[in-house]
């Protein structure tokens, strides 16, 4: 009778040990995505522009898309990724981000993220913004952006 009691104190520390990770980070769900790991940073007084990140989740068996990102925090609001050419950091726009069934999409200092440009004021640490996500499949989302302290960024492994 070894075998059932390991598996059952593996389920117990399973159980025990999944609200603490809820607890430690913000989540958003709409249909099959999550939404977690969300920041911003926040900019200098002069700053124009912005960006936030976060990790989307699919938990689906479908593909899923976001096709647009907005926030009345900002002028214009698109994702973008910063890619390396020949040295040189480029910024390019993303039309449609794609979140493929079963899969993580993360965006992150360095890569993808949301590009908020037009500020209307600046981004304020530890204060948030709302920003809305519309996804093909699953639909649109309002989420909770917290803004960081200049300098810091948010743990984006689990
Ligand atoms: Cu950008």
């Amino acid at each position: 009778m070894r075998i059932p009691i390991t598996v059952l104190s593996l389920f117990v520390l399973l159980v025990t040990a999944s609200p603490l990770h809820a607890d430690s980070h913000m989540h958003s769900k709409i249909g099959d995505l999550t939404i977690s790991h969300i920041w911003s940073r926040a900019t200098p007084p002069t700053a124009k522009s912005g960006v936030a990140y976060m990790q989307i989740e699919n938990k689906g068996g479908t593909d899923d898309t976001l096709v647009s990102v907005s926030s009345p925090a900002a002028g214009n609001t698109m994702v973008h990724e910063t890619t390396m050419e020949g040295g040189v950091m480029k910024m390019s726009h993303v039309m449609a981000l794609k979140v493929p069934a079963g899969k993580t999409v993360e965006l992150k200092p360095s890569g993808l993220h949301v590009m908020l440009m037009g500020l209307k004021a600046p981004l304020k640490a530890t204060t948030s913004f709302k920003l809305t996500l519309t996804f093909e499949k699953a639909g649109e989302i309002t989420i909770d952006v917290p803004v960081l302290q200049p300098g810091k960024a948010l743990k984006q492994t689990h």
